[in-house]
């Protein structure tokens, strides 16, 4: 199968763009080093330099004798977007530079990821919803103009719900009103303004669904955390990037960067906040999956890409017991919750689909965690304290 990978040079990205090319598909991926600029831009620190896409192409192709193809541009442009179908285009780095023709799956990262940087100021929020919303547009026009059978496999978010106080579905809900019964997206309720941007996505793709006939699946995805996945073991220079700071770094990421280096546990108020979490290696299984069972033509299919649920003080005291059998006196703070945000709430949604199709869960535990503590640990000198906290306010 030929896959287009957009926003390739990301934290999960990469990793699936290797995943793809070591099961025989031909794999192009697609990156303007947003990510990489904005780290630079906000000192953000990462655990380890990463080569540039095309160094790391490059390195894969050396160990592996696979082909990743590199193409460098701003999604964000119509034109740029639209030449990926045409084949007016230059790839950046190729074993063999002929275009491989239209994408038979699509897989759509490129956009901005983080919700603190979403509520920074003006700007950061400005970049946030241009980006992330003309990128869906332009693949969803582009789609539909020149390869309308393509699958388009979306990376969405859990927190387009929000916490509401009922249970959370799949993506849809069955409304009984007044006697009649229709089926509409969940109610969805974003707690940031990148989390606003992801249900502005799903509402164009459904748009293209129901206009054009489009095949879209949008993966309602939880916090990730975790650094190696198969094919990073084959040379350390193909890890994903691994944020830890306040910006880009996931919770349990950082809780685990923060034990080794002696910072209390960054626990946002009560820390009641529960979310659904899944291990890296368990997104490219849910990727994989839904591409080998695509949505049908017409169809927005819609999964809640989780695996397991905590809340941050079980995920606090999960990362305190490992540190501290590691020899790391790990200490927990309660720092004051810098975001809008529930800290005691109801919390049941629903994540069967995924597992249904194949998927099997990695799931959290001290094993698991104390393997992360290892990798981290080798880059300890890195680590940068100043970076982990600087206190980016919703309010
Ligand atoms: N939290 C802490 N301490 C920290 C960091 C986070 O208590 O040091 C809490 C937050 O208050 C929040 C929860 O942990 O309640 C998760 O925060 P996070 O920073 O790990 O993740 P979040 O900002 O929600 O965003 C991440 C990804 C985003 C993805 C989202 C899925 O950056 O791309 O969409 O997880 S979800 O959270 O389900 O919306």
């Amino acid at each position: 199968m030929s896959i287009l990978i957009l926003g390739g040079d990301g934290y999960l990205g990469w990793p699936t763009a290797m995943h793809f090319s070591s099961r025989g598909h031909d794999v192009t991926v697609v990156d303007n080093y947003f990510r990489r600029n904005a780290c630079t831009e906000l000192d953000t620190g990462m655990l380890y330099p990463v080569p540039t896409l095309i160094e790391r192409a490059k390195i894969w192709h050396e160990k592996t004798g696979k082909e990743i193809k590199v193409v460098i541009g701003d999604l964000s442009e119509p034109e740029f977007m639209r030449s990926l179908f045409t084949g007016n285009f230059n790839y950046q780095w190729a074993v063999n530079n002929t275009f491989t023709g239209i994408p038979e799956t699509i897989i759509h990262y490129a956009e901005q990821p983080s919700a603190p940087y979403s509520v920074m100021d003006y700007k950061h929020a400005d970049i946030t919803l241009i980006n992330n919303l003309r990128v869906t547009n332009n693949l969803v026009w582009a789609v539909r103009d020149y390869s309308p059978e393509t699958h388009i496999i979306k990376l969405g978010t859990m927190g387009v719900y929000g916490t509401p106080n009922i249970d959370i579905e799949e993506g849809w809900l069955e409304v009984e009103h007044k006697g009649r019964k229709d089926k509409f997206l969940f109610p969805r309720q974003a707690s940031s303004l990148y989390h606003t941007t992801k249900i502005m996505d799903t509402d164009l793709e459904w748009f293209g669904v129901r206009m054009w006939d489009l095949r879209i699946t949008d993966l309602m995805q939880g916090p990730v955390y975790g650094i190696e996945t198969e094919e990073s073991l084959i040379d350390d220079r193909l890890k994903t990037l691994f944020n830890y700071d306040e910006i880009f770094g996931t919770i349990v990421n950082r809780f685990i960067v923060q034990s080794i280096v002696g910072y209390p546990l960054t626990v946002y108020g009560q820390g009641g906040q529960t979310r659904g979490y899944l291990n890296i290696k368990d997104t490219l299984q849910c990727i994989e999956a839904s591409q080998k069972h695509p949505a049908k033509k017409g169809e927005l299919k819609i999964y809640n890409q989780i695996m397991e649920t905590f809340t941050a003080n079980e995920l606090a005291e999960l990362t305190q017991k490992v540190g501290n059998k590691l020899d790391f006196n790990v200490q927990i703070d309660h720092i004051e919750n810098p975001r809008k945000e529930a800290e005691e709430h109801y919390y049941n949604p629903a994540y069967q689909g995924l597992q249904d199709i194949g998927v099997t869960p990695h799931l959290l535990d001290e094993a698991s965690m104390e393997k992360m503590f290892k990798v981290v640990e080798q880059h300890k000198n890195n680590i940068r304290k100043d970076v982990i906290f600087k206190g980016v306010k919703w309010g």
